[in-house]
This record gives structure tokens, C-alpha cells and sequence, in this order.
């Protein structure tokens, strides 16, 4: 399964996405998909929405104290749901479907939370630092959220201006 990233202002960004009910081949074929688009994409986080598959699905491999990435450091989740949060603070985030913008946002620090893994096996997790942000980041995708609905109105309306001057030349380098 060969994948491509869905990106801003495509309107599937928008739709909110389903629980899995299914842990079979489908499945693993989809994640495995997801990690390969992600890595050649240089991105720490995916959701399936990102590959138009509205699902409750998302991956995160958050680089290491080196830079790395090593595949045995990628979380997969299936069905995530917080149960805890605390704290604040402020990360300048980019996502791999809004590509060459990056924008403070404002997130939970702490957090705890339950998803299921690609076999449909219960876990919980607590997290932390970029890990935390990220799981937030990912979470909204599944809600139809993007980073850049969370700013300003001013902040947005910069955006808007910046992402098109990005995408016009982007066209004029094709
Ligand atoms: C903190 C903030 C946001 C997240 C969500 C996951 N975001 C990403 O993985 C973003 C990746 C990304 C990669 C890009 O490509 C390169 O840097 C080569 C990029 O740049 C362009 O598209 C031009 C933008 C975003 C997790 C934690
Ligand atoms: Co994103």
C-alpha cells in the first residue's frame, strides 16, 4: 500500500474519524504503510486522516536524545483516549499536511492515556515533553482539528497569507 498526505485546505482534513473494530491484516498493512510515508516525509507524527483513512489510528516516533528515529522507538495507537492531563505549554508545531508553517501552540503538559495496540491489546501510557504534544497533536487530527484552527485570529489570517505566497511557489518550482 503505497500512501499520500493529504493536505490544508483539502476538506477530509476536516472529517472526524471512526473507531477500529477490525485488528487484522487491513490494519497492520495501514500502519506499516503510515510509518514509511512518515519517515520519508521527515515527520515525528502521523494520523490516518493525514492518509485519508478516517480512522481512530495515529503513529509518533519521536526522535531520540541523537536526533534518531529507530523503528523500535515508533508508538502505534488505535483508539486513543485521554484519561488525565495537567499543566500547560507552548510548542511551535508544524504538521505534515499544512507543510512550511509553523505556529506556537498552547498544549497540555502531562498526560495519561489508553489506546489499543495493532493486535487490539489494552495499554496505558503516561507522557511528557514532545511525546505529550505530539499525542495531542495527533489526537486532534482525529477530530477533525488541525494546529493552525487553534490560532488567533490574527495568527490564522497571517497563516492564510503565508500559506498561499508557500503553495504559489510551490507551483511556479514544478
Ligand atoms: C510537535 C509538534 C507537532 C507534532 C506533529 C507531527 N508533525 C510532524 O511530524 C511535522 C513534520 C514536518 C516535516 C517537514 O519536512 C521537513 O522538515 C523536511 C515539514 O516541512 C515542510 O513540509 C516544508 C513540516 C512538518 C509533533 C510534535
Ligand atoms: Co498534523
Amino acid at each position: 500500500m503505497k500512501l499520500t498526505i493529504v493536505e490544508y485546505p483539502d476538506k477530509r482534513l476536516k472529517q472526524k474519524s471512526l473507531p477500529v473494530e477490525k485488528f487484522d491484516g487491513g490494519l497492520h498493512e495501514l500502519l506499516d504503510a503510515m510509518y514509511d510515508v512518515m519517515m520519508e516525509s521527515n515527520g515525528i507524527g502521523l494520523a490516518a486522516i493525514q492518509v485519508a483513512h478516517p480512522l481512530n489510528v495515529l503513529i509518533l516516533n519521536i526522535p531520540d536524545e541523537t536526533g534518531e528515529q529507530p523503528r523500535e522507538n515508533l508508538i502505534e495507537m488505535i483508539n486513543p483516549v485521554i484519561t488525565a492531563k495537567e499543566g500547560e505549554t507552548t510548542y511551535q508545531e508544524g504538521c505534515l499536511s499544512v507543510p512550511g508553517f509553523y505556529e506556537d501552540v498552547n498544549r497540555f503538559e502531562l498526560l495519561v492515556v489508553n489506546y489499543q495496540d495493532r493486535d487490539g491489546n489494552t495499554k496505558t501510557l503516561e507522557a511528557d515533553g514532545l511525546l505529550s504534544i505530539a499525542i495531542q497533536h495527533e489526537m486532534d487530527h482525529l477530530n477533525g482539528i488541525l494546529f493552525i484552527d487553534k490560532l488567533s485570529y490574527i495568527r490564522r489570517k497571517k497563516f492564510e497569507k503565508e500559506y498561499k505566497k508557500i503553495q504559489k511557489e510551490k507551483k511556479t518550482a514544478k
